[in-house]
């Protein structure tokens, strides 16, 4: 049975591997943080499995690392854990630099200090954010690099320490350069899950607008369950590589609104330019999609496409067998139906519950 250790397990990524893994034999360690309330929804349900264990640490902390290294002795890290919002690493650039930059070589320095370099597979969670202000479409493992926020340029040192600890100590680390992968369990402030969440409630009358900022970014949006299958066949390289993980399509942030809408039955109708665009249902003629400078980037990545020929070839994963931009849309916007649906009842049976106990039906 292998060992695994996974920083960011409470993420969306984090979680998903976690349970791939589960599923593969493994036994498996992940890192939290403490907080002051309890942000544990993704892995609430492989808690108490007892090949699940659950350790604290952060990766601003070398200490916190080496121990959960040393008690682990991990044969695999998934080192997923970062301040991982772009326009948030415009406000905290020295948080995001020293989590999402140095933290990652307090990973590789702790994997040493433990005597764990010959054995211990490292994976370290890139990003496309590197290719920023794109120098060539669609972007490979060759195509320069250009950062364009401050996260972005975290997560160029990071890649670039791996690189360098795989040449100068013969360690076993690749990058996964991922692309844009979405699901259910993507952050609420991703551009995304805010589309989907806001389709759903305006759906179910709990919203009534929409704010975007940047309507035209082109992503490369695959499925993260389908993502994290590539982060475990990476580790089972013959030799450590870096891959470029994508779906090979481009699709905009209008066109995601467009198809999000269409779910819950709201066809919609984009006039107007940059800032004064607005995403009008046919049907009604009100405004649902408005553009608001606030969630404008001092610098945005605007064409983001991935071309995942070297994952196919080496690592026979095919993006055409895995789950389409449709399907990924359409699953996301279904599971928010439900939420807010649930969140409804739930409204519901309070407002009932304080009308009975006023009127003394219930006690
Ligand atoms: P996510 O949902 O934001 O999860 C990030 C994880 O990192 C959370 O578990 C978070 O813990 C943890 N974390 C944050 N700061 C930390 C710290 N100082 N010490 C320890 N843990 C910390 O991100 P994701 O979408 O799953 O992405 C996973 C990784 O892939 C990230 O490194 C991200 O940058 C990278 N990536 C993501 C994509 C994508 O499209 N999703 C694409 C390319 C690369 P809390 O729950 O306590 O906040
Ligand atoms: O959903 P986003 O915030 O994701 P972004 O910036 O591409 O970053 C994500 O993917 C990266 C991989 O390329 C990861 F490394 C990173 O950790 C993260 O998971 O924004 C996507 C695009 C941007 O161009 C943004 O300007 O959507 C545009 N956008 C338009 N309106 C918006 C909004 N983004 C957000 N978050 N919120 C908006 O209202």
């Amino acid at each position: 049975m292998k060992t695994a250790l996974i920083t960011g397990i409470t993420g969306q990524d984090g979680s998903f591997l976690a349970e791939f893994l589960l599923e593969n034999g493994y036994e498996v360690h992940g890192t939290i943080r403490r907080s002051s309330v309890d942000f544990r929804e993704r892995i609430a349900h492989l808690e108490g499995h007892p090949s699940f264990h659950l350790h604290y640490a952060d990766l601003g902390d070398s200490m916190s690392i080496i121990q959960v290294v040393s008690k682990v002795l991990p044969d695999e890290i998934y080192n997923l854990a970062a301040q991982s919002h772009v326009q948030v690493s415009f406000d905290s650039p020295e948080f995001t630099a020293d989590v999402d930059a140095t933290g990652v070589l307090r990973i590789l320095e702790a994997v040493r200090l433990c005597g764990l370099a010959r054995t211990c597979r490292i994976y370290q969670a890139s990003t496309s954010e590197l290719y920023g202000k794109v120098e060539e479409v669609p972007q490979n493992e060759k195509t320069p690099f250009h950062p364009y926020s401050p996260y972005a340029v975290a997560k160029l040192y990071g890649y670039w320490i791996v690189k360098e600890y795989r040449e100068a100590y013969g360690m076993f680390c690749c990058s996964g350069i991922l692309f844009n992968h979405e699901s259910e369990r993507r952050g609420e402030t991703f551009v995304t899950r805010k589309i989907t969440l806001a389709a759903a409630r305006i759906a179910q009358g709990k919203q009534e607008k929409l704010y975007l900022g940047n309507l035209s970014s082109l992503r490369d949006w695959g499925y993260a369950k389908d993502y994290v299958e590539c982060m475990w066949l990476i580790l089972q390289n013959e030799k450590p590589e870096d891959f470029v993980i994508a779906t090979g399509e481009q699709h905009s942030v209008r066109e995601f609104c467009e198809l999000a809408f269409r779910r819950v039955g709201i066809e919609l109708r984009f006039e107007g330019k940059d800032a004064d665009e607005k995403g009008i249902d046919v049907k009604t003629g009100k405004v649902l999609i408005e553009v608001s400078p606030d969630f404008y980037r001092p610098t945005d990545v605007v064409n983001l496409w991935g071309d995942p020929t070297k994952a196919k070839r080496q690592l026979g994963w095919d993006p055409a067998q895995k789950t389409s931009f449709k399907q990924l849309v359409n699953l996301m916007v279904d599971a928010d139906m439900a939420k807010v649906a649930v969140e409804r009842a739930g409204e519901q049976v309070r407002t009932n519950l304080v009308e009975y106990l006023e009127k003394g039906i219930v006690k």
